[in-house]
């Protein structure tokens, strides 16, 4: 990792955490350039915690979800990829690879809509190759009444006209609201339990840096699939059982770690 003149510090590359370390570092640049909120830095945080309880790797559970979820969207009539701050920030060219392949477009929509931030994570995806990034024009903007926050201005050719809609980390609001319209949503939410993971009909509890490339891959087969067979993997997906098989296997991951701790605390 590069020497962070701002922070004085120096990550050596055999660091046991570097890869965490190195999105940390990616979402304090984010919030200098303005892509991540201030915000933006605590939920990171909320979602390594809850990364760390699920061993920090994709499980078989986040698998199916994520095939469900490739599936759905392949489905779809109008299929959009809601962009945020952390997103943008965390990894750009992976949206933009799985919205190409997907041929859903990326849409901006914030939370926290300060002056500039729109504009700020326009350029860090169209840096990554984004073409045609829905949400950056105010003329196209349109509002959703069900919506309180300021999410509830959307694109009139994304968002407002999608049926189905996949938001990488989030608020819980949106969600409910989006459900509310007739939208099917696609979650991605290291939180099994937030109200983003309850809502959505299809909830991927796995690290969006994880998420997106696997996307992408089963995307590439799943083009070359019948209707049918899509149809067939969604139909097959139950999201309660979904959150409720992650919830067994955080319990038993820190089972396993207490156990573990205690093999080096009783030496
Ligand atoms: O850029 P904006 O203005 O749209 O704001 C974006 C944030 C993320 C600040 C805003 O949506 C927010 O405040 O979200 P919350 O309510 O903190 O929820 C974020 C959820 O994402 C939490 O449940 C976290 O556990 C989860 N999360 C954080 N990092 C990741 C994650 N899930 C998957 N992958 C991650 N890397």
């Amino acid at each position: 990792m590069e020497d962070n003149e701002n922070n004085h510090v120096k990550v050596p590359k055999d660091h046991p955490r570097i890869t965490s370390l190195m999105y940390r570092h990616k979402i304090i640049d984010g919030m200098k350039k303005l892509v991540v909120a201030e915000a933006g830095l605590i939920a990171h945080g909320r979602g390594e915690c809850f990364d760390y309880i699920l061993g920090e790797k994709t499980n078989m559970i986040a698998i199916q979800a994520i095939k469900a979820a490739v599936a759905q969207l392949l489905l779809a009539q109008h299929p959009v990829i809601s962009v945020n701050g952390n997103v943008a920030a965390l990894c750009p060219e992976d949206l933009v690879l799985l919205s190409k392949t997907l041929n859903a477009p990326l849409e901006i929509n914030l939370f926290y809509r300060k002056n500039g931030r729109v504009d700020a994570i326009k350029h860090i995806l169209e840096e990554a190759g984004a073409q045609n990034i829905l949400g950056t024009d105010e003329s196209t903007m349109v509002e959703i009444e069900e919506l309180s926050s300021n999410r509830r201005n959307v694109d009139c050719n994304g968002i407002k006209i999608s049926d189905v809609v996949f938001v990488p980390l989030e608020d819980g609001d949106r969600t409910e609201a989006l459900k509310k319209l007739g939208k099917t949503v696609i979650a991605v939410d290291l939180n099994p339990l937030s109200r983003t993971a309850i809502w959505a009909d299809i909830t991927i509890v796995d690290n969006i840096i994880r998420t997106l490339p696997r996307m992408t891959k089963i995307a590439l087969k799943y083009k070359n699939y019948t209707r049918e067979q899509l149809k067939k993997i969604v139909d097959v997906f139950n999201n309660k059982e979904n959150i409720q098989n992650t919830l067994e296997f955080i319990i038993e991951y820190i089972n396993l770690q207490k156990e573990k701790a205690f093999n080096i605390l009783n030496k």
